[in-house]
């Protein structure tokens, strides 16, 4: 099955690329951006981000996933959840899309995504899932990859489970 929905800390996952929820600086933060800069190696990682730059919000850039198990990460920006009458839907539509294409450019087979914008972001999970499965799908349906949404706290996990039939707890 192309899509799936699993229970785990993205950092563990077996695939091609790992994707991150970033800010437009590229900084390590909290939540699962400070998860996925530890595993892989902040200060490496760090330094990279600062010679790419910035990502605009909607956009993704790629590095390479130091010790991660993950070849690359992507590194995805998010809108900020401002009530939902600034753009927040097409800015994280945008966010799936732009990090999909950008792993299709590296022959991606397999990658996984957090819950982007739903934590420090603000963004409604039941809202941010959605957007999720409705994104990844649409993909899906002209390009070949099987692609994991990997969510993580409990209200996340409940949340898929009423959403999407097909989920694993590893
Ligand atoms: N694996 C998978 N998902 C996780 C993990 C993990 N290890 N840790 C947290 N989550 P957030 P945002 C979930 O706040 O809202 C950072 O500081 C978490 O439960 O990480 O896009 C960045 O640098 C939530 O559902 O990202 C930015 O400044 C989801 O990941 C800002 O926060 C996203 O929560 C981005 O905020």
């Amino acid at each position: 099955m192309p899509l799936e929905i699993v229970r785990n800390d993205i950092t563990k996952m077996q695939v091609d690329i790992i994707v991150n929820a970033a800010n437009t600086a590229l900084q390590m933060g909290g939540g699962v951006c400070g998860a996925i800069f530890n595993a892989a190696g902040a200060e490496p990682l760090q330094k990279v981000c600062n010679e790419i730059g910035e990502c605009p919000v909607g956009e993704a850039v790629i590095t390479d996933g130091f010790q991660l198990q993950a070849k690359h990460i992507i590194h995805s920006v998010g809108p900020i959840w401002t009530g939902g009458l600034n753009n927040e839907r097409a800015l994280l539509t945008a966010s799936y899309e732009n990090a999909l294409s950008l792993a299709k450019e590296y022959n991606c087979k397999s990658i996984a995504f957090p819950l982007i914008s739903s934590g420090v972001y603000g963004y409604p999970k039941e809202q941010a899932l959605q957007i999720a499965i409705s994104t990844i799908s649409a993909y899906l349906m002209e390009h070949e990859m099987h692609v994991y949404i990997v969510v993580f706290d409990k209200k996340a996990f409940r949340l898929s489970e009423k959403l999407f039939t097909s989920i694993h707890e590893y």
